[in-house]
């Protein structure tokens, strides 16, 4: 089990406190699919992901990247117990969606990334490192379920 500093959890909290969780996850989510195309795969009844610009504005894109964000919010609130809360998610990533649990550290990167550029000097190295162990901790209780 990962160990929080009380420090960890503080930043962890005030940082999706202060998120605007629907503008962000569709960013996080259409940056993946940008940056890293093959992740395309998995939404193709999601319509036109054709270039950039159409997955910007792709309303399937936005309203999963919401989902996913919300999801994160579970995560929060339950950081002392990851591989439980995630459990049921990982057996659906696994064994209905099939998505390579690779794609989990993609989409965590790329969240990052929209994180360090909404919250600007506010992301300073301790803020980074709080969120990418507590991105890493979710990616590997999503995971777990996966053989
Ligand atoms: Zn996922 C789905 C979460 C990542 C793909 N997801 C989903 C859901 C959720 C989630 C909550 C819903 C479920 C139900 O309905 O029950 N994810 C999540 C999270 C994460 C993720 C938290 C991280 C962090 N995913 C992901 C990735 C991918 C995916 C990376 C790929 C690439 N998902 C997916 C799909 C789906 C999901 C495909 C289904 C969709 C539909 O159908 O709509």
């Amino acid at each position: 089990m990962v160990e929080w500093t009380e420090c960890e959890r503080a930043t962890i909290k005030d940082i999706f406190a202060k998120l605007d969780y629907d503008s962000v996850g569709p960013a996080a989510l259409s940056r993946c699919l940008v940056v890293y195309p093959w992740t395309q795969r998995y939404f193709s009844k999601f319509g036109n992901l054709y270039n950039a610009a159409a997955i910007m504005g792709n309303p399937n894109v936005a309203k999963h990247g919401k989902i996913i964000l919300h999801d994160l919010e579970r995560g929060v609130k339950n950081m002392d117990n990851l591989k439980e809360t995630y459990a049921d998610l990982s057996v659906l990533h696994s064994e209905k969606l099939h998505v390579d649990p690779d794609n989990f550290k993609l989409i965590s990167d790329c969240l990052t990334i929209v994180v360090a550029s909404r919250m600007g000097k506010a992301f300073t190295g301790e803020v980074q490192a709080a969120l990418q162990k507590f991105l890493a901790a979710v990616v590997s209780a999503l995971g777990r379920q996966y053989h």
